[in-house]
């Protein structure tokens, strides 16, 4: 019986947070959650790159490129949707989801999704770093095992 699980190993990877400029006083707080987290797995300063988008809808196309690029080993998005802000919340977060999937999907670098998608203001500020957590930080968690978990993948016999 072979089982796999991703190591919490971020020490040599490189990773790329792709990040929404939108509902910054946010998102700030998700990059800080998120490059906290992958630092205390060892990942190296100069091994991250931050990549500025206007909105959440546009994150499925820079990760896209960012992944094509081949310099990364992982993508993380982050951004915050909220309802409250827009009638049209549905489309950028539905999007913003589905193209990071298919970013995920077609380019075979792992790329996790911290992008909140709240009804409040409240709960973004609950879920980007006091009493929910913090979503970037989770995020940058699951690119660091996922990459572990596709090295084990490709190395089975
Ligand atoms: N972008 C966000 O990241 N969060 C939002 O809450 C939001 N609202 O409320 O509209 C938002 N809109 C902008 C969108 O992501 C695009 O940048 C814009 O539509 C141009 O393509």
């Amino acid at each position: 019986m072979k089982e796999i699980h991703g190591q919490l190993k971020a020490d040599g990877r490189r990773f790329a947070l792709v990040v929404s400029r939108f509902n910054e006083f946010i998102t700030r707080h998700l990059v800080d959650g998120a490059e906290d987290a992958l630092r205390r797995h060892g990942a190296r300063e100069g091994d991250l790159t931050r990549v500025y988008v206007p909105g959440a809808f546009e994150l499925p196309l820079a990760a896209r490129k960012v992944a094509e690029s081949g310099k990364f080993h992982a993508v993380i998005a982050l951004g915050c949707v909220i309802r409250g802000q827009t009638p049209h919340f549905e489309h950028v977060a539905g999007e913003a989801a589905r193209g990071l999937g298919w970013v995920a999907l077609h380019t075979g670098v792992p790329t996790s999704f911290g992008v909140l998608t709240c009804d409040t203001l409240e709960q973004a500020i609950e879920r980007a770093g006091s009493k929910a957590g913090n979503k970037g930080a989770d995020a940058a968690v699951t690119a660091i095992e996922m990459i572990g978990v596709l090295e084990q993948v490709a190395r089975l016999e």
